[in-house]
């Protein structure tokens, strides 16, 4: 059975999942706890990833205890919200104290409590070009999302940032200004392809956890691509093929830096680098697109 393809809406001008969007006063009025530990990230980022190494470290390291349930059951999802199903906010308040939130929000849309309790935070980002094309197959498999038309359509509408959580380029380059004045540990994806062990050894110590040799091995194996493609606690697979499709594309699908080289053609490649020079004109955040 096909659920709907509903037209996204706009919450102060972002563009939203229409359910989302219907249910954003719960989120608006989320009250955060100051043992809350936020995972940020635009979507298709590597949220899943550094998901399950927080978890893993909140377990210590216990591989079984991390396949209890579903990573989001484990980390819920805070804007999360489709009829029938219990909302982000419903899992987040039955949680017990020391919950992971994950969120998807752009730094401007995030409750307020967030900041008034002062809570740690982990933003996780990742090149535009990978997480354009990430996504693109993910409009494609996840029915809440509206039909993403071609790649070039849909490629217009993420430059533009018309799509589900709006600009890609506002969003990174927001949470990175937050980041000079709150409790933050900034990630990227092509630094954790490149040396997940040191990535690790990061997080440990942002969340005051002695980085033990065994404990960032046995993190580091648990969460490889490999691995987490087969983990159906970590898979999604256990969504509904209504919901999301894997049949479609795979919610993991290559888990690569670089796979943009098979998707943008040349004149595509050369209008995003002319229109992301303009967009991420005076910042001193920079990506690499291949590692
Ligand atoms: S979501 O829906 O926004 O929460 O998706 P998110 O988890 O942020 O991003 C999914 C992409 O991350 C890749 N992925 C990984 N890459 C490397 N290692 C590990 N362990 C891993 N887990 C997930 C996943 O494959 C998606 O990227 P693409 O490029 O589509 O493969």
């Amino acid at each position: 059975e096909e659920t709907q393809r509903p037209a996204l809406i706009p919450i102060r001008g972002v563009p939203m999942i229409k359910y989302f969007a219907e249910n954003w006063g719960e989120v608006e009025g989320f009250q955060a706890q100051p043992d809350d530990l936020l995972i940020s990230t635009y979507p298709k980022s590597g949220t899943t990833w550094i998901s399950e190494i927080v978890d893993m470290i909140y377990n210590d390291g216990d591989t079984e205890k991390c396949k209890r349930e579903a990573i989001y059951m484990r980390v819920p999802f805070l804007e999360f919200a489709v009829p029938g199903i219990p909302t982000g906010v419903e899992l987040l308040q039955k949680r017990p104290s020391r919950r992971l939130v994950k969120t998807h929000l752009p730094v401007q849309l995030l409750p307020e409590s967030f900041w008034e309790q002062d809570c740690k935070m982990i933003y996780m980002a990742r090149n535009a070009k990978d997480v354009a094309v990430s996504y693109y197959y993910f409009y494609q498999m996840a029915k809440v999302h509206p039909d993403p038309g071609s790649w070039d359509h849909f490629l217009d509408d993420f430059t533009a940032g018309r799509v589900s959580f709006g600009s890609w380029h506002q969003h990174v380059r927001g949470w990175w200004e937050k980041r000079r004045e709150h409790r933050m540990l900034y990630l990227f994806y092509e630094d954790m392809k490149e040396d997940p062990r040191r990535e690790i050894r990061k997080v440990l110590e942002f969340l005051g956890r002695p980085p033990s040799e065994g404990l960032v091995e046995a993190i580091a194996q648990h969460t490889s691509f490999t691995k987490m493609k087969q983990n159906f606690m970590a898979n999604y697979k256990t969504i509904p093929t209504s919901v999301m499709d894997h049949s479609i594309s795979p919610f993991m699908r290559k888990g690569v830096t670089g796979d943009w080289k098979n998707q943008f053609t040349v004149a595509q490649n050369e209008r995003f680098d002319a229109d992301y020079e303009r967009q991420m004109e005076g910042t001193d955040l920079s990506f690499r697109m291949e590692i």
